[in-house]
Parts: structure tokens; C-alpha cells; sequence
């Protein structure tokens, strides 16, 4: 079903191995002209500009667009035990790991009476879409909550499109995962108009008023990405997600049902999902290929998972060496890398790009995305060679605070002057002389 590269015998270059390894990509450049005028109309007009579009768009017309506070309650009440259980174990699980990443001040003392300190303030307000429709994943809000909440982010809304099924409101197990996490903020607003209120605010006299945030996360459509990309210089964002990938790097003593198993819960997400095998063996190739076929057939989604598993950037690559694989997949840089091979501790350690990395049989990609503790928001697209997923860091910036003594300013005077008029800006050199006139 995958098909196959043969790179037995040689190693192409990186910059070959990407141009082999192909990757599916997505317009997002053709939607921004769509998405413009959605959002200079949000801007301009707020809240009523928005319900608009969303009467356009989802053909939906929310009597109030703020979901209210006892609805969110009620969604929570009305959640499947088991889901709400499993919700509250991955939310325990992430929190703890998300926790660890927090970051302490530091003070340099770079002279005496001359600091610098690094202070990580978190960003004060975040909205975070959720997307309603194909993709309603309340596991998302953890990933995207969680690490804010950690951070110290003091203000959250969520903002998802409404469904007409469940009467204009966001999908129920959003709410209740909003709920869940202490989210009290939910607004029925998806797509591009949903990304221009979160950043410009706006004021509606039955919904109040949505403050304007700093920061956007959470994956959406076409149409999200693109707002977000408009409006990056306004807000600050999370990174492009594009389509899920899953590399898998495995010799002979990995399990080909396990392996196909995987593949195949990724393409699961999207007929542009790619599943990438890494392999040693020609055997074990022919052995997932049989157990992809095997269990394809039985899986919900068919069409969907032999769409992706088919099309061209999935596939299966074959190397002399696990060495060499590692060399494949650093190029690739997959969103998520499992390690299926003898010693795949001392093999994960080696590899240098990856979103995250899931090490030997007991650590499937599907841990990952929902109770591993780990985050899911993970760079795809090849991003992985300069990009980190979603964490505590995302939230917060580092801010320099510089304090110097007189003393400590006069020491260092001579080399300030003698740079500020290198670069010809001898009025740089002047706020010392300034200070210390002869
Ligand atoms: N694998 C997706 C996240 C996800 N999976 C959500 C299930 N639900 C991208 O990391
Ligand atoms: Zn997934």
C-alpha cells in the first residue's frame, strides 16, 4: 500500500532526501484574499460583524454568540462519565509535565554593579480556537489550556464555531472540556471572523464585551490558518499546523501490527496525513504493507485512511542501517517519530529533528495525543528542524531588565563610544558622555 524508495546502498544529502521525501502542503497564500475583508469588517464592526459572517458561513445564527455560564456547567454535567474521566486524566498528565517546564528568572552579573536578568512574564490574555465540524478534538483544548494555564496566562476564551445540531452552541464536549479546565469564557464564533474578534475585540449589547488578546492558539481550517497568518503582526500565534505526519523508524525486531497500527491512526485525521516508514528490512516492509491492507479494511474511516496511505507523501523507505534511517528521518523532521528498533533509547537520542518522539513498542503516537503528558500541538510541514511544539515557553516572553551603577556604566563607556561611532551614530555615544561630562 506504501510506496516504496529504495535507498539501500547510498545516502542521498539532506537537501536530496527532503526533494525525496515529498509532503503534502496546503494554500493557505490563495485564502488570504477571502479572508481580508472578513477581517476589516470584525475590526470595524465587532461582534455584529461577526455574527454576520457566521450566519453566512456556518448557517447558524446564535441568539447569544457568548455562551452562557450555566450551559458550560450543563455540558460538563451531561459528559459521557468515561470521557469526562479519560479528559481528567490527560488534563492530570499534562499538567504535571507542563508544570516541570516552568522557567525561573535568572540574574547575570556582568559587571560589578552591572546585571541582567531574564524575566519570563507569561502573555495576559489568550484566546484559543477550537475547531467545531469534521475535527472536534476536546483534546486539543487541553493541549492549548494547559500549557497557558501553567505559564500563568491570567485571562482565556475559547472561541468555536456554532453547530446547528446542538442549537447554535459550540460542539458539547468542547464546552465541557473548557469547563473541565476552569475556561469560563466560550464564545460561538469559528473560521476567520473568530480570529479577527479575538484580536480586535468587540462589544455586543446581549454578549458584553470580548476583550482583545495577545495571543491565538489551536488549530482551524484553511481560513483560520490564513486569519492568523493577517493578523500575526496583532496578535501573537502558535505555529502553522498543516497536516498530521507520522514517521515510524523500525528494524526487524519491531512488531509489523503495531507499526501498521500507527500508520494508520494518523492517516485516520486527514486524507493528506502522511504515514512515512523508515526500514531495515525489506521483510518487514512486505509485512506492514500486509497488515496495512489487513487492517485498513477493518478500520471506521476506509476511505479517508486509504486516501492518505495511498497518496504521495506516504510511503516507505527502505535503508542498509538504522544509521541510515536516522539520517532519513532527521531530514524529514516528521511532527511525530516513533523509534521501533533494538536499543531505542540510545536510537531516539541520536535523532536531532522531530516534533516529539515516541520511543519503542509501547509508546504508540495515539499515548501522545492524549495521555502521554506530552504535548499534541507539534510542528509539521518539516518545521521540526527550527520549531518546538506547544509549551509553557510558547506563552511567555523573556523580558532583559538591565540595571547598572554609575560605577559600572563609567567602566564600560570607552567601548560604547568606540562602537556607536563605528556604526556612525556618535548620539548613541553621547547619552554617556552625558552622564560623565570631562
Ligand atoms: N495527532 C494530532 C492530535 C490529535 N489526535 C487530536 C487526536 N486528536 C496532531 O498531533
Ligand atoms: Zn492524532
Amino acid at each position: 500500500m506504501l510506496t516504496r524508495t529504495d535507498l539501500r546502498g547510498r545516502v542521498p544529502s539532506p537537501g536530496e532526501l527532503r526533494a525525496t521525501l515529498p509532503r503534502a502542503g496546503t494554500d493557505v497564500e490563495h485564502a488570504l484574499h477571502r479572508v481580508r475583508p472578513v477581517i476589516e469588517a470584525v475590526r470595524d464592526r465587532g461582534v455584529a460583524a461577526a455574527r454576520e459572517y457566521t450566519e453566512q458561513f456556518d448557517s447558524v445564527l446564535p441568539e447569544q454568540v457568548r455562551v452562557p455560564e450555566n450551559e458550560l456547567r450543563r455540558a460538563l454535567d451531561e459528559l459521557d462519565p468515561s470521557v469526562r474521566t479519560a479528559l481528567e486524566e490527560s488534563i492530570a498528565r499534562a499538567r504535571r509535565v507542563h508544570a516541570d517546564q516552568r522557567r525561573s528568572d535568572v540574574t547575570t552579573e556582568v559587571a560589578p554593579g552591572g546585571t541582567v536578568t531574564e524575566r519570563w512574564v507569561p502573555v495576559s490574555r489568550v484566546g484559543l480556537y477550537a475547531p467545531g465540524g469534521l475535527a472536534v478534538y476536546p483534546s486539543s483544548v487541553v493541549m492549548n489550556v494547559v500549557p497557558a494555564q501553567a505559564a500563568g496566562v491570567g485571562s482565556l476564551v475559547v472561541c468555536s464555531p456554532p453547530q446547528a445540531e446542538f442549537g447554535g452552541r459550540p460542539h458539547p464536549t468542547i464546552l465541557a472540556a473548557a469547563q473541565l479546565l476552569g475556561v469560563d469564557e466560550v464564545w460561538a464564533v469559528g473560521g476567520a471572523q473568530a480570529v479577527a474578534l479575538l484580536a480586535y475585540g468587540g462589544t455586543d449589547t446581549d454578549d458584553g464585551e470580548l476583550l482583545p488578546v495577545d495571543m491565538v492558539t489551536g488549530p482551524g481550517n484553511l481560513y483560520v490558518t490564513a486569519a492568523k497568518r493577517h493578523l500575526r503582526s496583532v496578535i501573537g500565534i502558535d505555529s502553522e499546523a498543516g497536516p498530521t505526519e507520522i514517521a515510524v523508524l523500525a528494524d526487524t525486531s519491531a512488531d509489523p501490527v503495531h507499526v501498521a497500527a500507527d500508520l494508520i491512526s494518523q492517516a485516520e485525521h486527514d486524507t493528506l496525513a502522511a504515514s512515512v516508514l523508515v526500514t531495515t528490512s525489506e521483510e518487514f516492509a512486505d509485512a506492514v504493507d500486509t497488515e496495512l491492507e489487513r487492517q485498513v479494511a477493518q478500520t471506521k474511516h476506509i476511505e479517508r485512511i486509504r486516501t492518505a496511505l495511498t497518496g504521495t507523501q506516504s510511503g516507505c523507505v527502505l535503508v542498509s542501517t538504522v544509521d541510515d534511517g536516522i539520517r532519513v528521518v532527521d531530514a524529514y523532521a516528521a511532527e511525530h517519530l516513533e523509534i521501533q528498533t533494538q536499543q531505542a533509547s540510545e536510537v531516539a537520542a541520536r535523532v536531532r529533528n522531530a516534533g516529539a518522539i515516541f520511543v519503542g513498542a509501547f509508546s504508540p503516537v495515539s499515548l501522545g495525543d492524549y495521555c502521554a503528558g506530552s504535548n499534541h500541538v507539534l510542528p509539521t510541514g518539516g518545521c521540526a528542524r527550527h520549531s518546538s511544539g506547544l509549551s509553557v515557553q510558547s506563552f511567555l516572553r523573556g523580558i532583559h531588565v538591565v540595571d547598572y551603577t554609575e560605577q559600572a556604566l563609567r567602566e564600560v563607556t570607552d567601548q560604547v563610544i568606540a562602537l556607536a561611532d563605528a556604526e556612525d551614530l556618535p548620539a548613541h555615544g553621547q547619552a554617556l558622555t552625558a552622564r560623565f561630562p570631562v
